[in-house]
């Protein structure tokens, strides 16, 4: 969409955009459940969402975020797995963290940076490791524009 009004005072640019009457209507809803500050900012945070989710598909784009697991620390050798990926990944993982659950249960959170191809394939070896019952990569930004 091409933009014509630039605001360049406050460097916002403004839009104009129909939404169907029930959208509209859960927009709003949304905005006051979620005591966003106004609509623009809620809108703000979703197309930045899908900007940070769109782009950590593209291969060399460099990206940062926790990769979060859940697993039965009995099951067999499962451990060493993980643990052989993990020294196979050691230029992606900034820091490991681990929580004992339970009894059996394991939860690990390892916060990722690098290139968003090696950190998927890294996420996906990880939680197709049999006895993780939870793998999930989750991405961030700092919110900077390049
Ligand atoms: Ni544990």
């Amino acid at each position: 969409m091409k933009n014509r009004n630039n605001d360049l005072e406050d460097g916002a640019a403004r839009l104009s955009l129909s939404l169907p009457n029930g959208l509209a209507a859960e927009l709003d809803r949304l905005v006051a459940e979620k005591g966003a500050a106004s609509r623009s900012a809620l809108v703000a945070d979703l197309v930045r969402e899908a900007v940070v989710e769109h782009r950590s598909r593209r291969g060399k784009q460099e990206i940062a975020g926790a990769i979060t697991l859940v697993y039965d620390h009995h099951a067999r050798n499962l451990q060493a797995k993980l643990t052989d990926l993990q020294h196979d990944a050691e230029s992606l993982i900034v820091s490991v963290m681990h929580v004992h659950l339970s009894h059996h249960d394991c939860l690990e959170t390892l916060v990722v940076r690098g290139p968003a191809d090696k950190v998927r394939t890294l996420a996906d070896r990880l939680a197709a490791v049999r006895g993780v019952k939870h793998g999930k990569l989750t991405i961030t930004t700092t919110g900077h524009e390049e």
